[in-house]
């Protein structure tokens, strides 16, 4: 087991019961919680029916950034809602056009070796800071800000080791692609990457930002940077160096696993359609046609890569191919460009500059044309998630993005022939907290605003005794969560459970027969109960708990599958759908879609390591395992923690 670990010193920090084992579930505290408004309806929603009157940790915040388009009036009735509760709850708001959570917290809030629990699986952006900042879904955070402790599993630590520096036109995004070659999305869960080695001195916090924000891709538990004068360094110029600790692993410090990425050998890399781990050299992609291009998201709109790209493109006009568009991560950066200049420079390229929020990456806005490549910033390329069907996405460094906006095509800086312009560090951000709203003293009353559009908090009944099981569908491995729940147009619906259940997994709906939505009714309605069968990486991606939320409105009692990701699995728990693995794998097989899967009693069959076994049509038994704990198992019976 790993010693001596950054992890496990915050880890011990914050520990609070259970065995410290790997993959033993263990409980710890939360310092900070953060939400965003895709999520964090539902999260506070849970967190009033939980009967909380002010939150319990040192900090926590409502950020509003995805739902921006007030497509018709959801959005800003969310938008009133979050703002209102929060003042009721002692919760800080960051008001619509103040930026990416993600982005905003690392600048404003996040202190190295706290903790951090926030309803959004890119969370742990915090871990540049040496923060262990961990995505979760909305009512394991509204626990958190309940003050309960969260549940985790002891991590097994895979030290990355960073050697060398970065070339010239190779970007922090080209070494979590790397990683991600290395890694891959699937079969990482319950592990966090620390990074150590002389590299890391190298990297600036934002860098450090964006491969920790990538991490997530990975499937672990979280990523984190030492704490140390480069940090020191961005919360000095945040105004904030009396948060500042530093923080590193000991010197004769023991990982579970060590992985070498020798910076200086790193070459420009893209994660191509459709998945974050299927990577290429953008050299290997040279030539190709590329239709649109786009810069932001969480993972690389910083300050730096703003000002990188604004150098790139200053005096030059974007290729007549393609359209290129901009969305800053935060209302820091954007007011600092736009005084500075660089944004003048970005707006005479050609570029369209949107607001500083999620946009493009959650599919709002920006859907690339049929047939037709898009080359984003972004940290994903699940199918179907820019809003076109059969979209090509691939992901790259904004000095790759911004060279190919340039020339129309895959491109890496030595084509353009340039030396790659030198971004100066910033001694001072322009620090203005005048878009996050304090809440009111305790005891100041509140008056929390629902709009027609504001559902109520889900609700499920307890675990039937017998499961008289139908599939309702059978799917293949990686299937994300925006497979489940499509975000982009339908994120409007996130407060409102029975509309958004109507496009559950809408991609694999087809003309000539029921939906999905129609087929689990139906089934429910007729008293028998949904099944989900699935095989490897099951609810990759998104924290959105809506995966599991409206499933469960759908009747759905258990998925079954070889593996299911972290954060979907705990989702499943929370919202009372039993999560099973296939203990023989020939098994899927026999389940196709419509098939007849009985458990009988699984009410007494579910107890901790043990088996469960399940009776098919023909009378054949087939057995499944699972991962549950007691508590989980308590609150599977009762149909859902929110139901305890
Ligand atoms: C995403 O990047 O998929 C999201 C949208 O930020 C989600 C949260 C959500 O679905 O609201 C995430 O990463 O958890
Ligand atoms: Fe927003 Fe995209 Fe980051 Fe998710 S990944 S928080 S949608 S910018």
């Amino acid at each position: 087991m790993a010693v001596g670990t950054i992890t496990q010193k915050i880890v011990h920090a914050h520990y609070i019961s259970g065995e410290k084992r790997v993959g033993a579930q263990i409980m710890v505290r939360i310092d900070q919680t953060l939400t965003q408004d895709a999520t964090g309806t539902m999260a506070y929603l849970e967190l009033e029916s939980i009967g909380v009157e002010r939150v319990q940790t040192d900090l926590s915040i409502s950020y509003v950034d995805h739902n921006m388009m007030q497509n018709g009036p959801e959005n800003r009735n969310d938008h009133l809602y979050l703002q209102s509760v929060a003042a009721a709850k002692g919760i800080l708001f960051s008001r619509p056009g103040n930026g990416i959570c993600h982005q905003v917290h690392l600048e404003r809030f996040g202190v190295p070796g706290a903790t951090l629990l926030g309803s959004d699986s890119h969370t742990p952006t915090n871990g540049g800071i040496g923060m262990m900042a961990i995505g979760a879904g909305g009512l394991d955070v509204a626990m958190a800000m309940a003050g309960k402790p969260f549940t985790m599993i002891y991590p097994k630590v895979v030290g990355v080791k960073l050697t060398g520096k970065l070339p010239e036109w190779v970007a922090a995004k080209d070494v979590i692609l790397k990683l991600l070659e290395i890694m891959t999305t699937k079969g990482n869960v319950g592990s966090i990457v620390e990074y150590f080695g002389q590299g890391v001195s190298t990297l600036s916090v934002p860098e450090r930002a964006t491969i920790t924000n990538m991490g997530a891709e990975l499937g672990v538990t979280t990523s984190i940077f030492p704490s140390d004068d480069k940090t020191l360094e961005f919360l000095t110029a945040q105004g904030r160096k009396d948060g500042w600790s530093g923080l590193k692993a000991d010197d004769n410090a023991e990982y579970d696993d060590v992985i070498e990425i020798d910076l200086s050998s790193l070459e420009p890399r893209a994660a191509c359609p459709s998945s974050p781990d299927n990577i290429k050299t953008v050299a290997e992609l040279r030539g190709a046609k590329v239709g649109q291009v786009v810069i932001g998201s969480c993972t690389n709109s910083s300050y730096k890569d703003l000002m990188m790209v604004a150098a790139i493109m200053k005096g030059r006009v974007v290729s007549e191919n393609l359209t290129f568009a901009i969305a800053p991560g935060s209302r820091q950066v954007l007011e600092m460009l736009a005084e500075n200049g660089a944004l003048a420079d970005l707006i005479a390229s050609g570029a369209r500059i949107l607001e500083a929020g999620c946009g493009a990456c959650i599919g709002q806005g920006q859907s690339p044309s049929s047939d037709s490549v898009t080359v984003r910033t972004f940290n994903r390329n699940f199918a179907g998630r820019t809003g076109t069907k059969g979209d090509q996405a691939y992901l790259v460094s904004p000095e790759t993005a911004a060279v190919t906006a340039l020339l129309g095509r895959f491109a890496t800086g030595d084509e353009l022939g340039i030396p790659l312009p030198k971004i100066p560090g910033v001694a001072e951000f322009k620090i203005d907290d005048a878009m996050i709203i304090q809440p009111p003293p305790a005891g100041t009353s509140v008056e929390i605003i629902r709009k027609p559009t504001i559902g109520d908090p889900p609700s499920n009944g307890p675990l039937p005794k017998n499961i008289d099981g139908r599939v309702v569908i059978k799917v293949g491995d990686k299937i994300t969560t925006d497979h489940i729940m499509p975000a982009g147009i339908h994120l409007k619906l996130r407060s409102n459970i029975p509309e958004y259940a109507k496009v559950v997994f809408e991609c694999f709906n087809k003309k000539e027969k029921p939906t999905f939505a129609e087929r689990a009714s139906a089934i429910r309605d007729s008293g028998t109960h949904g099944v989900i069968v699935a095989r490897e990486s099951y609810g990759q991606g998104s924290s959105r708990e809506h995966a599991a939320i409206c499933p469960m409105h759908l009747g759905v009692k258990v998925v079954l599958a070889f593996s299911i990701e972290r954060i979907h699995a705990a989702n499943l728990v929370n919202f009372g759908i039993v999560p099973l693995l296939f203990v023989d794998r020939d098994d899927c097989d026999k389940l196709e879609e419509g098939a007849v899967i009985r458990f009988n009693d699984i009410v007494s069959q579910l107890s901790p390591a043990g088996t469960v076994a399940a009776e098919l049509a023909d009378g054949t038994e087939i057995k499944l395992k699972h991962t549950l704990s007691e508590d989980d198992i308590e609150i599977l019976k009762a149909g859902g923690r929110l139901n305890i």
